[in-house]
């Protein structure tokens, strides 16, 4: 057993320490908590005198080679770092429980589908793709949804995106996808960002990218919080049942808390005032109990189906609209302990695509058969060595037994005399494989000349962008639009911008032609097609997020910027209302120290005003007196705080007195909708009703697509459960 060790803070107090030790199947974390009589040790345990001062000839001279305690303290320094992960370097993680709902006994013996109500362990590691370690949370980018389950057949990794399509066809293509996104190799730069020459570039070349561009350009690329997304297995998998016989399935995650994006200019500003948005939204909500929870979701399909649908089910750009095969939800996933330590585990955890128990197997998806080589090759460069198995967090947590011995770190191998097979030690030969409850693939019969080739199944390159695009809501089709035109306004060469609205022709006309209008740039002719975009497709009501966000405010949070001699009662309704409704809430006040409402209460603050600008938070209320009011109304961050509220299309609660601050803002005639007054006992409920809404889009400017049946039109009709009428503005 490690000995947990304290050591003394500045102040002299103990500051507990935590050692994650690998150990038996799993490893344990072995915690202590403040126990101020230990003893600061080296690593090999020897205690430890002095740690403010080296050991040097003479108080003035040179340091000594004989300080061992130094020496070990600084080798272990300057070796902390192991290399980022070469895409997802930005992550965030949690434990948590995977548990059945409704068994799936009848398409796969995968253990972990078989028994109703079975809990299984879970550990979850969010992403972005392109920045690195320390890159901002609120970039435009596709978010990594990784989800590593602890079976009692051996761990399952789904690795999947909070996207159900990706950019390319074929892992070769990856790297230069990879390096296209990331900083241009002579400068260094732009971090985390795809609004760059380079990656447009290569996108604008790559026609089977346009799905994938639709999507995030759309606000999936912009979540409000990790909580509010969908994710993703991307590919199509096969479950094998008990005979080896076998069914193609998607994966989905779905939101409980349903979904939320944040606008552009919102994300930028976040970015700013704090770029830990997303993991301290996790953290928050992890630690008070909030579980973040989503509902796995399964599109079972036979060869049948696969036929006859319109496109191939191996092209990873391609999803299967939930109106054509419906989401059976089979389980779900909770959130509800966070990391003892972020390096330990969210950094050392190691997802390999390859990872899937019996029961679970592989399609021929060619993405990710090179995902299949990518995974397990990246995680000896990153870790160091052949064991990081014996890592406790990529540890299974069932039973194993191998021979795999020796190498870097080695923390466990084989006890006895026998590290081969076949041997001859009868019982104490050591594991032996089995063919009954072993691993088994399914029996592909689909081989062909040896050839590199894209399948022309492939080859429809546009027909599902323009689906995407006609399926979302006319706010959406304008902040995808507007996305666009901001990426390529920062492409430096006008002919990459003319080839990308080439291809948008293909899409739909309506978004060439705002975003060629952004761009001021005539119209070009559209791309060479392979195949004709297919105008047929209706709009599918899934794809969109204003039509599956939530019904309740519940996991929002709001802020409220309040001023000394705020009306009290107002203030404890609001709060009961919140409270009520499963939402949260920060105060804000010109001074960290708080405010006094009317009747003498004092209200701590959590944010000054400089700190806690309105982009941080779902809708906020301004609760203030006249003098309170005539105070801030020429602060700077006072008037940002109620011009981005409004502009980010916000609900605005307001005592009488924020009008003050509305006339500094030149918000005085633009009270609309979107702003409830906050006069009576009834009114804080009210606001919090409206605020269910999360915005009031109907401020929002439209471009309108003009000769599209709008979302929730179309043929196909209703989506699948859990669809919600269109928010108020929506339409
Ligand atoms: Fe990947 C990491 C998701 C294509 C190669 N990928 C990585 C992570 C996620 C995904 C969520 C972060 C895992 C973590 O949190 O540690 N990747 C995807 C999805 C893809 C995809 C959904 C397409 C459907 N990836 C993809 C391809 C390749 C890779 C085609 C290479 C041929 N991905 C990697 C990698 C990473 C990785 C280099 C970096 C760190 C790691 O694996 O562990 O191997």
């Amino acid at each position: 057993m490690a000995k947990a060790k304290a050591r003394a803070g500045a102040d002299g107090a103990a500051i507990s320490t935590t050692y994650n030790e690998p150990q038996g199947s799993g490893g344990e974390t072995h915690q202590t908590t403040n126990r101020p009589e230990e003893t600061l040790t080296t690593q090999q345990g020897i205690p430890v005198a002095d740690d403010q001062n080296t050991l040097r000839a003479g108080a003035r001279g040179p340091a000594l080679m004989e300080d061992f305690h130094f020496r070990e303290k600084i080798f272990h320094f300057d070796h902390e770092r192991i290399p980022e992960r070469v895409v997802h370097a930005r992550g965030y993680g949690a434990h948590g429980y995977f548990q059945v709902t409704d068994p799936l006994s009848d398409v796969t013996r995968a253990d972990v589908f078989q028994r109703k109500g079975e809990k299984t362990p879970a550990f979850v590691r969010f992403s972005t793709v392109a920045g690195s370690k320390g890159s901002f949370d609120l970039a435009r980018d596709v978010r990594g949804f990784a989800v590593k389950i602890y079976t009692q057949e051996g761990n399952w990794d789904l690795v999947g995106n909070n996207i159900p399509v990706f950019f390319i066809q074929d892992a070769i293509k990856f790297p230069d996808l990879i390096h296209a996104v990331k900083p241009e190799p002579d400068r260094g730069f732009p971090q985390a960002q795809s609004a760059h020459t380079n990656f447009w570039d290569f996108i604008s070349l790559t026609p089977e990218s346009m799905h994938m561009i639709m999507w995030v350009m759309s606000d999936r690329a912009i979540p409000r919080s990790l909580r509010f997304m969908e994710g993703f297995g991307v590919h199509t998998f096969r479950f094998l049942d008990k005979k080896d016989r076998s069914t193609f399935v998607k994966f989905h995650w779905k939101p409980k808390l349903g979904m939320q994006s944040v606008v552009w200019n919102e994300a930028v500003k976040i970015n700013g005032a704090d770029p830990d948005y997303h993991r301290r939204d996790l953290w928050d909500a992890v630690t008070t109990g909030n579980f973040p929870e989503w509902e796995l979701g399964v599109q079972l399909f036979d060869q049948k189906f696969a036929d006859k649908f319109d496109f191939d089910i191996l092209d990873p750009t391609k999803l299967i609209p939930e109106e054509i095969l419906p989401v059976r939800i089979v389980g779900r996933l909770v959130l509800d302990r966070m990391v003892d330590n972020f390096f330990a585990e969210t950094e050392q955890v190691a997802f390999c695509t390859q990872n899937v128990p019996p029961g679970i197997d592989f399609s021929n998806d060619p993405l990710l058969q090179g995902r299949n080589f990518s995974y397990l090759d990246t995680q000896i460069k990153r870790l160091g060595g052949p064991n990081f198995t014996h890592i406790p967090i990529n540890a299974p947590k069932c039973p194993f037994a191998h021979f795999q011995q020796d190498g870097h770190m080695a923390m466990r191998n084989p006890v006895g005399r026998v590290n081969y097979e076949p041997n001859s030690w009868g019982a104490d030969g050591g594991p032996r494989e089995n063919p009954q409850t072993g691993t088994r693939s399914f029996a592909e019969t689909d081989m062909g000349q040896k050839v590199r080739a894209r399948s022309e199944t492939f080859a429809d390159h546009y027909s599902q962008a323009r689906q995407f695009f006609i399926s979302q809501a006319p706010n959406e089709q304008k902040h995808l639009a507007d996305a666009l035109i901001f990426e390529l306004s920062k492409v430096e060469r006008p002919d990459i911008r003319a080839r990308m609205v080439s291809h948008l022709l293909n899409i739909h006309d309506d978004l060439a032609s705002a975003v060629a209008d952004g761009l001021g740039l005539a119209m070009p002719k559209p791309a060479k097609a392979a195949r004709p975009t297919l105008t047929t497709l209706p709009p599918s009501d899934a794809l969109s997020i204003l039509k599956n966000g939530p019904e309740s405010f519940k996991g929002r949070k709001v802020g409220i910027f309040a001023t000394d001699g705020a009306d009290a009662a107002l203030y404890s309704g609001l709060i009961s209302a919140l409270q009520k409704e499963g939402a949260t809430f920060e105060v804000i006040a010109p001074r960290i120290s708080g405010v006094t409402l009317s009747d003498g209460t004092k209200v701590e603050a959590q944010q000054k005003i400089d700190g806690g600008p309105s982009v941080l938070y779902d809708a906020v209320v301004l609760l203030m007196s006249e003098e309170g009011a005539e105070t801030v109304k020429s602060h700077g961050p006072a008037r940002d705080f109620v011009c981005d509220a409004y502009a980010h299309c916000k609900f605005i609660g307001f005592t009488p007195a924020a009008g003050i601050l509305f006339d500094a803002c030149a918000l005085g005639d633009k009270i609309d909708g979107g702003f409830i007054p906050l006069k009576g006992k009834q009114d804080p409920g009210a606001f919090v009703g409206a605020a269910r809404a999360l915005r009031f889009w109907a401020r929002e400017p439209l471009t309108k697509a003009k000769d599209d049946p709008q979302p929730g039109e179309g043929k196909q009709g209703k989506a699948k459960q859990g669809k919600r009428p269109p928010k108020s503005g929506s339409k």
